[in-house]
């Protein structure tokens, strides 16, 4: 299996992520590419050209994290990542997954030239931000995929956009993320 990654990439970061809690570093050729430079090897595996992908033993190309996610936890050892109320587990990974689009849209955002840019949208973005911060859920003990992303989203915030300064209102899930930062597959694929 083939996974071609960034590290600074919230949404590589949940398959990587995902990858060290089943057991499947060693199975996986890693691929480093900067999606940004269109290279080669990267439009060779993929024509939409974005980071995670993943290209199977049997030749299948995987899009899209929750996809690559989900495929590898069915092929990785140890308990798995949606269990139990499967939906419920999928809905709190959906939250954060548009969690990490409006972080990562106002990112993007800022990046244009100044000339570019749309304060509005990236006002709309901040309010989604903002609304869904409250909304987040984890589980109780467990380390499942909605937790993975979930982590994964707030990481990219404290990484990228400091001035949302989420911790001071919401001191449990900043207490939450702090114990899963320290986890070994958080730790190993820090950007
Ligand atoms: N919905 C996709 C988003 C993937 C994505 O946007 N990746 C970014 C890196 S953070 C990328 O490769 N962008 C390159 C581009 O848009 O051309 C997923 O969940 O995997």
């Amino acid at each position: 299996m083939k996974l071609y990654f960034n590290k600074p990439s919230p949404y590589a970061r949940k398959v990587r992520v995902v990858a060290h809690e089943k057991q499947l570093v060693e199975r996986l050729e890693w691929h480093e590419v900067d999606p940004w430079a269109d290279p080669r090897a990267l439009l060779d595996a993929t024509p939409i050209g974005k980071v995670p992908a993943l290209l199977t033993d049997d030749d299948l190309l995987l899009t899209e994290s929750q996809t690559i996610a989900e495929y590898l936890d069915s092929v990785g050892s140890g308990p798995p990542l949606i269990a139990g109320n499967r939906f419920e587990v999928l809905a709190r990974a959906a939250l954060a997954q548009g969690l990490i689009d409006a972080a990562f849209g106002m990112v993007i955002e800022r990046r244009r030239p100044a000339a570019q840019q749309w304060q509005g949208w990236h006002e709309r973005l901040r309010r989604a931000v903002d609304r869904t911060l409250p909304r987040l859920a984890v589980s109780e003990g467990r380390f499942d995929l909605g937790d993975i992303s979930t982590a994964c989203a707030l990481a990219y915030i404290d990484f990228r956009l400091p001035e949302i300064a989420w911790r001071e209102s919401h001191s449990r899930l900043a207490a939450w993320l702090d114990r899963a930062n320290r986890r070994p597959s958080m730790a190993a694929t820090g950007a």
